[in-house]
């Protein structure tokens, strides 16, 4: 038996056990394992720079074929598991391979074997751009030999905030394993109705059952950006008298590649390391697993040198489980945070003190370096302490330190602004409430170890919700036990309505496809409208080790 089968049969039988006996059976069972993970070695901070990845390049067209079709791959045959598809005229092709690399997390610890999206930790930046499609070809070459004993080689590509076809969207159930291959068509047309809100900053990550957890920690996550017109891939050198005109730029590298400078997407991840220095993990803490080791960009606290002049920064939460409250650490406030999740705000946020970001959350912030002195070095720090998976605790100082930015001397004209109106909604809660006939309650529950969704577990073959295509509707989720679950829905970019009957923070005033619910916040209502799309799809806690163990449902949008 391969080995990723046995590690998938031990997830479901913890989660039987926890059926058939009692839950402090499966409990013991976790603390035992727990106490087996000591403090990973230390490393010295701000010993070597941000990376930032790749951008992927179009390859030329290929054939998408009907199923089943062998593709060669490294010499070897693979098995193309679906297609075909419909392919737009103008579409851009990408070809990207799930396999496992020697990567150095920090000069201080021993390559590790991870698992990349081309082999990178983070894997390549997708570049889009509305209007045109991209087919991205995944074709897993993950070994079957799995030493760390972390992650398994079958694997769904979830492109998240993603307005696709269900086909294309990462069913975790759609899986295809080492040594086949799966087409996804991302047309990159904005939803309907947000014809003027095109997506802004996305991401795409392994969404296999019962084994996302681990395959993201092994690596298996990049980002994908997303220009128009007005948050245009000219960026602040576009003259178009739509452009918002942003930080940043293209240009080109002096190897040939292009390159995006002054605005930058920062992946924040959690991991933690055994003593000889590899990646170690608890499968058995189901609660989320904690790393005490902070990655930007895949790299343990780097530094980055800045010129002096306005960034714009993507951050991005891609730890498994873990709640972040970022800060400066000269205490100066971020000079204004211009987009949540998958869109940028209506308005800029100016001197934003400092913004809370859970699992799979973005946050887009400007930061002026011009105010500062040549040699300043600022610190971005977490400041939000968190001991298990169920919750973070309080705030605390001094925070973790996760990147430091060095100010250098050079300050380069700055064409960039942040204009007063980024993304003005036009089909919003004023328009789309009172349409609203359909009112849904979940509630996040704990039961035998696991998690549910209004007392159930996932199962595929139960459709939990019908929406209907164009339909208005209002959420209301809610959690008990003082957790926290930041739930994510898939195909739609919703609105926070309200948190405990008041209105919610400045910063979930735009649209959202990630929300924390629970820690004692009451119930929240969202308004949720499934558009240009019928077919099934799932919601989920996006604290990875609570969807694996069943926090997840599904709806299905019908006409
Ligand atoms: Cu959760």
């Amino acid at each position: 038996m391969p080995h990723w089968r046995t590690k998938m049969l031990s997830r479901r039988d913890a989660l039987t056990i926890g059926l058939a006996a009692s839950g402090s059976a499966l409990l013991g069972l976790k603390s035992l394992h727990s106490k087996g993970l000591a403090p990973s070695p230390l490393t010295t901070p701000f010993v070597e720079p941000l990376p930032i990845a790749a951008i992927a390049r179009p390859v030329t067209a290929f054939a998408t074929q009907a199923d089943p079709t062998t593709v060669n791959v490294d010499g070897s045959t693979a098995f193309h598991v679906h297609g075909p598809r419909n392919v737009p005229a103008g579409a851009e092709y990408y070809w990207v391979e799930e396999r496992e690399a020697l990567h150095s997390f920090h000069p201080q610890l021993p390559p590790n074997p991870v698992w990349g999206y081309d082999g990178t930790v983070p894997g390549p930046t997708f570049i889009a751009r509305s209007g045109t499609a991209s087919l991205v070809r995944f074709v897993n070459s993950l070994p079957l030999a799995n030493p760390l004993n972390i992650g398994a080689p079958v694997t769904a590509v979830h492109r998240h905030s993603g307005f696709q076809a269900p086909e294309d969207d990462g069913y975790p159930l759609d899986t295809f394993a080492t040594g086949q291959s799966r087409d996804f068509l991302y047309p990159n047309v904005p939803e309907e109705g947000l014809q003027q809100n095109e997506p802004s900053t996305l991401w795409y990550h392994d969404h296999a059952i019962d084994t996302t957890a681990e395959n993201v920690y092994r690596g298996l996550s990049g980002f994908f950006l997303n220009f128009d017109a007005r948050d245009s891939l000219a960026g602040e050198e576009d003259t178009s008298p739509l452009a918002l005109k942003l930080p940043g730029r293209m240009r080109t590298s002096a190897s040939g590649l292009p390159i995006r400078e002054y605005d930058i997407p920062i992946v924040i991840q959690d991991r933690k390391f055994d003593q000889a220095g590899f990646l170690s993990y608890d499968s058995f803490d189901h609660n989320g697993f904690l790393g005490d080791k902070f990655l930007a960009n895949g790299k343990i606290q780097p530094f980055l040198k800045v010129d002096r002049r306005k960034y714009r920064f993507r951050f991005l939460n891609g730890s498994n489980a873990r709640v972040y409250e970022l800060f400066l650490g000269n205490n100066k406030p971020f000079d204004f945070a211009i987009g949540t999740d998958a869109l940028l705000l209506p308005n800029p946020v100016a001197n934003l003190p400092s913004f809370r970001i859970a699992s799979a959350e973005r946050v887009e912030v400007v930061i002026d370096f011009s105010k500062y002195a040549a040699g300043t070095e600022i610190i971005l720090e977490n400041r939000l302490e968190q001991v298990d998976g169920r919750k973070p605790g309080n705030l605390v100082q001094p925070g973790t330190p996760i990147v430091k930015f060095i100010v250098g001397s050079n300050t380069p004209p700055d064409p960039s602004r942040v204009p007063e109106s980024l993304r003005p909604v036009f089909l919003g809660p004023a328009q789309l409430v009172p349409l609203v006939k359909v009112r849904r309650k979940f509630e996040l529950v704990r039961s035998e170890g696991a998690w549910q969704i209004n007392n159930l577990f996932f199962d595929e073959n139960r459709i939990d919700a019908r929406p209907k295509l164009g339909d208005p509707e209002i959420w209301t989720l809610s959690s008990g036990g003082g957790w926290v679950h930041p739930m994510h829905i898939h195909l739609s970019e919703f609105f926070i309505l309200s948190r405990n009957g008041k209105p919610p923070p400045v910063l979930e005033r735009g649209r959202k496809d990630v929300f924390r619910v629970g820690a004692g916040e009451g119930s929240i209502d969202i308004l949720v409208r499934f558009t240009g799309y019928t077919g099934r799809y799932v919601f989920h806690c996006h604290n990875i080790e609570h969807e694996d163990m069943r926090m997840m449902a599904q709806f299905e949008v019908g006409p």
